[in-house]
């Protein structure tokens, strides 16, 4: 969980330090959350790593609906953005590094043929809690990455050998999210990404049951005992019912939405009320 507020400088801080980092690879390892495909990537990172092999990982995809996971899978491959769908709690990681292989397989190639024996370096990318630390984690299969976004904070670069000819900067580079934008930052915030930056807990958790009402009628009624629920009820009415149908009330019967919020918001970051994804490609 990330609570940093991006301002410019923190952005330009960010950017001049990926700079750096970008430097030193060959290819970009992006990470960006299944839920949200499009909320959760950095808006300028195509111009960042113009000409760098660039693969995007789909994190959480087992969050995520799985039919909705390949449609956005095949829109980005429409895009020419080779995609793939991954989690990084359980993985396999030899499935992963077997598609990484490929994409930067030409390189090894052309120079093995010169007799260089390529050693193909990566990083990780994405904005906070995409799952960056954790994908690292899993791709070196100990747990030492885990170390906490901030951007400015200068590290010592360690290279994790990942494959016969590949390697990975064992810290990743820290993208900006898409605050801009009023749905996608609604979208991250929903998904515990920008917590607090946006709006209150309970307009928050409201605007998430609406969006469940759409999404998922069925799932978010089941999981908040909401029987009444109707799509169009407004985020109040919704807490509200789920409060009741939860049990979450105060002295004098009163909805306690505050604590009925947050745990709505929990619940679904969590993957309880279901596998369901936020947005659909255009
Ligand atoms: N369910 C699920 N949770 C994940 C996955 N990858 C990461 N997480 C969780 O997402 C949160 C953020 O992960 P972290 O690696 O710290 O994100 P970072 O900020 O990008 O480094 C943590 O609670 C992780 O346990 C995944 O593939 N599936
Ligand atoms: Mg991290």
């Amino acid at each position: 969980m990330s609570d940093i507020n991006w301002y410019p400088g923190h952005m330009a801080k960010s950017r001049r330090l990926l700079a750096g980092q970008l430097k030193a690879v060959d290819a970009v390892v992006e990470l960006c959350d299944a839920r949200a495909p499009f909320s959760t990537r950095n808006p300028d990172l195509r111009a960042l790593c113009r000409g760098k092999a660039h693969v995007l990982v789909l994190n959480k995809a087992d969050l995520a609906n799985e039919g909705e996971t390949n449609k956005w899978i095949s829109h980005y491959g429409e895009l020419g953005l080779f995609a793939l769908p991954f989690r990084s709690i359980g993985g396999k990681k030899k499935a992963i590094l077997t598609q990484i292989s490929k994409l930067t397989a030409d390189k090894v190639d052309r120079l093995q043929q010169r007799g260089v024996n390529k050693t193909v370096r990566l990083m990780v990318i994405g904005i906070p809690n995409v799952g960056k630390s954790t994908f690292i984690n899993c791709l070196r299969g100990q747990n030492i990455a885990k170390a906490a976004d901030r951007p400015g904070v200068t590290r010592s670069h360690q290279w994790v050998k990942v494959g016969p000819y590949l390697e990975l900067l064992d810290t990743p580079g820290m993208l900006w999210p898409k605050l801009s934008d009023q749905m996608c930052a609604r979208n991250l915030a929903f998904l515990g990404s920008i917590r607090d930056q946006i709006m209150d807990s309970e307009e928050l958790a409201g605007q998430l049951l609406e969006r469940l009402m759409e999404l998922a009628p069925h799932a978010a009624r089941q999981r908040f005992r909401m029987e009444g629920a109707q799509p169009g009820m407004t985020g109040h009415e919704l807490l509200d019912m789920a409060c009741a149908g939860r049990g979450w009330i105060r002295t004098g019967a009163l909805p306690d939405t505050r604590r009925g919020a947050a745990l709505v918001l929990d619940e679904y970051r969590a993957g309880k009320v279901g596998r369901i994804t936020l947005e659909k490609p255009q």
